[in-house]
């Protein structure tokens, strides 16, 4: 009995010294001091052996009980020290390693136009204005002169909801709310998205639209002149020169198309001008009477001036792009490649 004592110790501390992991040596314990384990066995032989000797043979055990829980115990400190020391170093992270260069987002090329653009009306000490996309059709043609037999009041060109309300098929409807609720003088720019029923490569059902107004005592014909040269030489290069053509619009009375020089050739003549030297880039006018009238204003009074532009025009005639889809696809590498461009702004 006493050599079997010696047995299980030198087989229980070898497989304690073993034991290559924390579960390993779990599973030896089990086996050996476990309820169903080597030393409780022994000890339930004890039975076996004259009545005198079961004290003795007790002590014994129970002093092999004790050695190994000990042993057991270090075994396992030891070990759990290791693992976490092998799961440290391959943990490890070196700080000193270079970061990833973050990818950066760039402004797309229609909102740069329009930051551009109320960058230098602000700078003029015009104010930001903004309205609803979706309009009544008194904001959208009535109030701006537009007769119900108009081509622009077709309904294959306009968004209809119904007979009243219809998406706004230019920014003026909102210089028209802002009139109503304010008296001269005013200078105002209202940017912001449009929508006609037209779509190819130079039109997209949804575009943008800056729409500029300013109404005083005394406003003249050469006020909108120096305002829109102004704009031309910052928009387009302080040499840029502007030409007015006489047109006509609904809303305004006398109405000019504005051109500048070639931004492409400088006026010499090429592909973008046609050969012309000349861009056409926005329609202006002097506000008609009825529709100063039609917000209130006495126009004995008051005189004001108006011009609107299409934003991807300018976007497409600036940056030499010959389909204005490719503005909403937003393809990355289109986008970058104008995005490299920007020293043209000026
Ligand atoms: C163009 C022409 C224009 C206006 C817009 C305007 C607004 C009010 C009163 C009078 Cl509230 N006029 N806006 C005036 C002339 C031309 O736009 O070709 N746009 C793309």
């Amino acid at each position: 009995m006493l050599n079997k004592v010696e047995e299980i110790r030198k087989s229980a501390l070898q497989a304690c010294g073993q034991a290559g992991s924390v579960r390993e040596l779990e599973e030896a314990r089990v086996r050996f001091l476990g309820k169903k384990g080597e030393l409780t066995l022994l000890l339930r032989s004890t039975g076996q052996l004259p009545a005198e000797e079961r004290p003795r043979f007790g002590k014994l055990v129970n002093q092999l009980r004790d050695e190994l829980e000990t042993a057991w115990e270090q075994r396992e400190q030891q070990l759990f020290l290791e693992e976490e020391e092998r799961r440290l170093a391959a943990e490890a992270l070196d700080v000193t390693l270079p970061g990833r260069p973050a990818v950066r987002g760039g402004v797309h090329p229609i909102t740069r136009i329009i930051e551009e653009t109320k960058a230098i009306f602000m700078n003029m000490s015009y104010e930001i204005v903004e309205g609803p996309e979706v309009e009544l059709d008194y904001y959208n043609f009535e109030a701006l002169n537009i007769p119900p037999d108009h081509p622009a009041r077709d309904m294959q060109d306009t968004f209809f909801f119904n007979e009243q309300l219809l998406l706004r098929s230019q920014t003026s409807p909102v210089q028209i709310r802002v009139m109503e609720n304010r008296q001269p003088p005013l200078r105002i720019l209202a940017p912001g998205k449009v929508y006609r029923a037209d779509s190819d490569i130079t039109h997209s059902p949804m575009f943008h639209q800056i729409e500029g107004l300013v109404v005083d005592r005394g406003i003249t014909f050469a006020d909108l002149k120096g305002t829109l040269q102004l704009f031309a030489r910052r928009m387009f290069g302080p040499d840029t020169k502007i030409r007015l053509r006489p047109s006509y619009f609904p809303f305004t009375e006398p109405s000019a198309e504005v051109d500048v020089s070639c931004i492409m050739c400088a006026g010499k003549g090429c592909r973008v001008c046609k050969d012309s030297g000349w861009l056409e880039i926005l329609g202006s006018g002097m506000v008609d009477p009825r529709v100063l009238q039609g917000v209130g204003y006495d126009p004995r009074e008051v005189s004001g001036f108006a011009f609107g532009m299409g934003v991807e025009r300018i976007a497409m005639l600036k940056y030499g792009v010959n389909d204005i889809r490719l503005f909403f696809e937003n393809d990355v590498r289109f986008l970058k490649q104008l995005g490299r461009q920007g020293g043209l702004v000026c």
